[in-house]
């Protein structure tokens, strides 16, 4: 979505995680951490977080700015898209990674193999539940979560909001400024994609 509303064209080589192709030789080569997104760069050097992609690629591509234009700006994005990484998406991650069959050696992300453990399902929904909460509270002030515009902590929540489908927790009727701010942002054509 980022590269997408940069308006930039970049290769992209699919890593099939259903097969754990993340876990085989080529991808270890490219990303010893094993997750997507991974950015290879022209000297062959790899970036291996969606975090530190995105601000490479805004550093080159600063139009359209999408971590703010001022450095209060920038310190706010940056601030809230780590409390949406860490508050929603781990959150998510933890109810969903700790069921899953699929998962059931890789509760964590990477190479060493970790158990499920059965409470972290309940706990990560709860998480993503008060997540939500956050969320709408933040959202009814703001048209966008750092203020009156889009950055990448949208993306970073739109993503955590769409993957809790997956632990069948959505937002709740009451959140109605968390359900406007979705219906916006789902909107765009980066979204759609
Ligand atoms: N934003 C984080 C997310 C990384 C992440 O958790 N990626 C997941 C896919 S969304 C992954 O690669 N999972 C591999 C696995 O489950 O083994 C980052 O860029 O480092």
């Amino acid at each position: 979505m980022f590269i997408a509303e940069k308006g930039l064209k970049i290769p992209v080589v699919d890593v099939d995680l259903t097969n754990r192709e993340q876990h085989g030789a080529d991808f270890a080569m490219v990303n010893p951490h094993r997750t997507v997104p991974a950015l290879e760069l022209d000297d062959g050097t790899c970036l291996t977080t969606s975090t530190g992609i995105c601000h490479y690629l805004d550093f080159y591509y600063p139009e359209p700015p999408l971590l703010g234009r001022t450095s209060a700006q920038r310190g706010r994005v940056v601030d809230l898209d780590w409390r949406v990484e860490q508050e929603g998406f781990m959150a998510v991650g933890e109810a969903f990674r700790n069921k899953a069959k699929s998962f059931a050696n890789n509760a964590l992300t990477g190479k060493h193999a970790y158990s499920q453990i059965d409470s972290l399902v309940e706990r990560g929904k709860t998480r993503t539940e008060h997540f939500f909460d956050w969320l709408d509270e933040l959202l009814q002030d703001n048209e966008y979560l750092a203020g009156e515009f889009f950055s990448l902590a949208d993306i970073t929540a739109l993503a955590t909001v769409d993957f809790s489908k997956y632990i069948k927790v959505q937002p709740k009727e009451h959140h109605t400024s968390l359900q406007r701010w979705h219906n916006t942002v789902s909107a765009r054509p980066s979204a759609r994609l």
